[in-house]
């Protein structure tokens, strides 16, 4: 018993697991199911490490945090310096139980209405595969990614840093579909995108549907994507089809998207009325607090994250501007105190997507609080503190996101 309570992986102790050490706990379950055969109670295991779910048993467990069948956050030791992050380290977020992993079984076929033009159809993704392509690389990341650095406990998924990631999109851009329909209705303020999930029965659909409605400014960079880092649209992540706001937060870029329609005031779903709005601690959501749409510039350091050795160290880390390019990323290795300027690494692969940065540091035995800020070519920068919300919505203060690294 000893033994395997050692073993367990504390809530606290986000680190990697070992295949060795999913091996020892595999084989101290089975001593345990012997222990109750003769009659001991075996305790509660609520610690114990999460499986991944069946629809993303294809993911890297180890780069993985797993906080519930739908919502799997990536390690940020598993961050790396890549500019795209690889399809099987991407976080995964679901409001809703996926749909069959049989509908990109003939992704072709998969069929998206769009409404509110001119000559409005239902289309197949073969259909839209004619229409158009362009590739964007863009961040995807959950609005609530840094959530779990609010002091008042916003409910919710407790995101650290990992519920975001770089990612290739290939796709028809929305403005030639649009176009080829002969154009949105003339009174059309927002685009609204309606996901393919089966609504369970006897609850009131709009209590649960996932739709969401951006401003049609976003009609210049949106695309109906089908593939995903140059591979067929994962039905995890939104397979056969799914609308890309790039720069835009996660949860606007709807997956297995079956309607598009040009509208005239947003939807009155409850993800859009009262979900995903920035209000005060206690105050309930409502259509006239802001939404969740652009994000807005953040950075964080991914490596070290705890130890280091005395003498030079490469700092890297991750940084955007969300639909704005970035400027500059500044690196402090004492809280905050004293700011040098880190180089971007790798290519840019534009205005939405992130850029790793590396910052050379000499340093000496000790304790660091290493911290990064971003500014956009806009001069916008991350703020030290967080704009306390209700739900723990849009953090990018530098402080919370920093890291603490010893020395020796
Ligand atoms: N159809 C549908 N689209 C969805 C969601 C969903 O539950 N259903 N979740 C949204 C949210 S809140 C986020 S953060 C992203 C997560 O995308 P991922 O699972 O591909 O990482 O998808 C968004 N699009
Ligand atoms: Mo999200």
């Amino acid at each position: 018993m000893q033994q395997d309570r050692f073993l367990h992986r504390g809530p606290n102790d986000p680190g990697l697991e070992s295949p060795a050490r999913r091996r020892l706990l595999v084989g101290s379950a089975g001593a345990m199911a012997a222990v109750s055969l003769l009659g001991f109670i075996p305790l509660a295991r609520a610690d114990e490490p999460k499986s991944l779910p069946d629809y993303a048993a294809w993911k890297e467990r180890s780069a993985l945090i797993v906080h519930s069948t739908n919502t799997m956050e990536t390690e940020r030791g598993a961050i790396g310096n890549g500019v795209i992050t690889p399809s099987d380290r991407l976080f995964v977020r679901n409001n809703l139980p996926a749909p069959p992993a049989t509908i990109t079984d003939d992704p072709d076929a998969w069929e998206v209405n769009i409404e509110g033009v001119r000559n409005p159809r239902k289309l197949t993704v073969g259909e839209l595969k004619s229409m158009g392509v362009t590739t964007v690389a863009s961040v995807l990341q959950c609005s609530g990614n840094g959530r779990a650095f609010f002091p008042h406990g916003a409910s919710g998924t407790q995101w650290s840093v990992g519920a975001a990631g770089c990612v290739m999109w290939t796709g028809v851009p929305l403005k030639d579909v649009v176009e080829a329909l002969g154009g949105p209705d003339s009174d059309a303020r927002y685009i609204t995108s309606t996901g393919g999930e089966s609504l369970p029965e006897g609850l009131d659909p709009k209590t649960i549907v996932v739709e969401r409605s951006v401003p049609t400014r976003a009609l210049d960079s949106a695309l109906l994507a089908w593939e995903m880092n140059d591979e067929p649209m994962p039905h995890t992540h939104g397979g056969p089809l799914r609308m890309v706001v790039p720069g835009y937060y996660g949860v606007n870029n709807v997956k297995y998207v079956k309607t598009i329609a040009f509208t005239e005031n947003q939807t009155d779903a409850k993800i859009q009325a009262s979900g995903y709005r920035i209000r005060d601690v206690g105050e309930k959501g409502s259509p006239d607090q802001p939404s969740m749409w652009e994000m807005n510039v953040k950075s964080w350091v991914t490596a070290p994250l705890e130890s280091g050795r005395s003498g030079r160290n490469m700092i890297y880390g991750v940084a955007f501007g969300g639909t704005v390019a970035l400027d500059r990323v500044e690196v402090s290795l004492d809280g905050g105190k004293n700011w040098k300027q880190a180089r971007f690494l790798g290519p840019d692969l534009g205005p939405y997507a992130w850029r790793p940065f590396v910052m050379a540091a000499d340093l000496s035995p000790g304790e660091y609080r290493i911290v990064s800020r971003a500014t956009d070519t806009q001069g916008n920068s991350q703020p030290e503190g967080r704009t306390e919300n209700e739900r723990g919505y849009g953090h990018n203060g530098w402080s919370d996101h920093g890291v603490t690294v010893t020395v020796s």
